[in-house]
């Protein structure tokens, strides 16, 4: 009807150009050595995108070795604080200019949700261009060549994350994109150019993870390697600094983080919170708050309540301004996440609401909650990166702190209460890097998830710079 043509309509007029698909070395872009390409399939219909060039360990070294030049030799690392700030603000403002573009770009090569691409992702990635400089008169001096590997379900927030405080610092890099959204790091490149950050400070070369990621890790001229992805790819990245040379390596890898409701909260604001916790950017996401845990005086009405929210949120192309939740980012993903809705099924949990495929193409996965989930079911232990909930239920404090710590990994918390005394107490005994209180997914700059000043002292050396004065009595 009308309806579906308007839809169209929107999503042409939002449809972009794809403009870079080559490796990005020294200020140009270049094909690979080999001249191979790869697809990168769109998502939303399951079908070809663009053809990328198709690095490997050779277009890794001729990366490392631009790098390598620009820091050993370049201007970049001796500037000022004050003057690289000066052209990464350039770069936000270049950023800014494009939004719409990179977002357009966003949906189609990973699937991420047009309208908060543009009024969350691409703003929140100039603005980590513009969060801070690194004063001259420290002791603290840049790393040196960084090897960038990112995943691909935020693929321009991951670039920031790593690319900006990289920058500040003075190193120059390589980024190693995912291969399932390789376009939006070729078009900051261009970006980046353009803001006169010099030919050599930042390379981007595309290519699959066993090939040119393991390449980049494993390089004895790079100085220090940040990886975001799978626990089992961190261990390999770890273990390639080993074996080559010792580089300090910073991995940020997988979740299965708790969210804890008490029986004083709000059901309202707290079927509210979970619903955005698990089911945000189609559950692609590492701090996603996939166990929830209730407390059993509001547990039946929690779960009532939860099935009318996933019924009313609506999955659907990216770009339709009035969908909650795009495609899943590939075939393989998609594959996965429903694979594990079948050990959920078998290991006894009760299917409350989705766990099947929906849409005539693309990769779309109805939202989907899992009531009665035990502990040691793989729905619960293991990261399932999907829009899947699995709710539990919980009597004490003490047994909700308990079961929540009972994981393997450690990422983030979400504690949802009106009694201070239990907020604080629950903050401090969880294990987890960040932990939210009556709200989930809040970011600050300042926070050091991949922000702030944490985040720059990751790419810093601290020297001890010392020599004696004239009449030093240790002469
Ligand atoms: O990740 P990979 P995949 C989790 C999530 C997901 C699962 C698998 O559970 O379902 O991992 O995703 C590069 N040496 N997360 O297979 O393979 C690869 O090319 C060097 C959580 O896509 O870890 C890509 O650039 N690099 C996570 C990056 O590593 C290698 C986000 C991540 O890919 C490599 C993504 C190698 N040997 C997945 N092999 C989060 N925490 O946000 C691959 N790569």
């Amino acid at each position: 009807g009308s309806e579906t043509k308007g839809m169209l309509e929107i999503q042409k007029d939002k449809m972009t150009e794809i403009k870079f698909t080559k490796l990005f070395i020294n200020g140009e872009f270049v094909d690979a050595v080999s001249r191979k390409t790869f697809e990168t399939t769109e998502p939303r219909t399951g079908e070809v995108l663009a053809s990328v060039a198709e690095g490997d360990k050779e277009d890794i070294d001729l990366a490392v070795k631009a790098a390598r030049e620009a820091f050993d030799h370049g201007k970049w690392p001796r500037l000022p604080g004050s003057e690289r700030g000066r052209i990464m603000r350039r770069l936000a403002d270049l950023i800014d200019e494009h939004a719409e573009e990179l977002a357009a770009l966003e949906s189609m090569d990973a699937g991420r949700l047009f309208t908060l691409g543009k009024i969350i992702d691409i703003p929140s990635c100039s603005e980590t261009c513009m969060s801070r400089e690194l004063q001259g008169h420290t002791l603290k001096e840049p790393i040196g060549v960084v090897g960038h590997i990112i995943p691909w379900n935020f693929p321009s927030t991951m670039f920031f994350l790593k690319v900006s405080p990289a920058l500040a610092a003075g190193c120059t890099m390589v980024v190693k994109p995912a291969e399932q959204a390789p376009l939006t790091a070729l078009f900051y490149a261009h970006l980046a150019k353009q803001a006169g950050i010099p030919d050599g400070v930042l390379n981007v070369v595309n290519g699959f993870g066993s090939t040119a990621g393991a390449a980049l890790a494993s390089h004895m001229d790079v100085d220090k390697i940040s990886f975001t992805g799978s626990t089992e790819v961190g261990r390999l990245v770890m273990e390639a600094s080993a074996k080559s040379n010792l580089k300090p390596v910073t991995l940020e890898m997988g979740g299965k983080s708790p969210l804890i409701i008490f029986d004083d909260a709000d059901v309202n604001v707290a079927t509210e919170l979970a619903r955005m916790a698990v089911f945000y950017n189609k559950g692609e996401i590492c701090v996603a708050g996939s166990r929830v845990f209730v407390q059993e005086g509001i547990y039946d009405e929690f779960v009532r309540v939860s099935l009318e929210k996933a019924k009313s949120w609506k999955v659907g192309d990216p770009f339709d301004p009035t969908v909650n939740q795009g495609p899943q980012v590939d075939k393989v993903q998609f594959d996965r996440v429903l694979s594990y809705v079948e050990h959920g099924k078998r290991e006894g949990a009760t299917l409350l609401t989705g766990g099947k495929p929906c849409g005539e193409k693309g990769f779309y996965i109805e939202p989907t909650i899992f009531t009665d989930v035990k502990d040691d079911m793989i729905i619960a232990r293991e990261e399932i990166f999907g829009p899947v909930m699995s709710l539990m239920k919980f009597k004490t404090v003490e047994e909700a702190i308990e079961r929540a710590n009972k994981t393997r990994y450690g990422l983030a918390a979400g504690i949802v209460t009106k009694d201070l005394n239990t907020a604080n107490r629950v903050s401090r005994s969880v294990r987890a890097g960040t932990v939210w209180i009556n709200c989930y997914f809040a970011f600050d700059a300042d926070a050091p998830f991949g922000r702030g000043m944490a985040a720059l002292d990751g790419y810093l050396n601290t020297k001890a710079v010392i020599t004696p004065i004239f009449d030093s009595p240790w002469l």
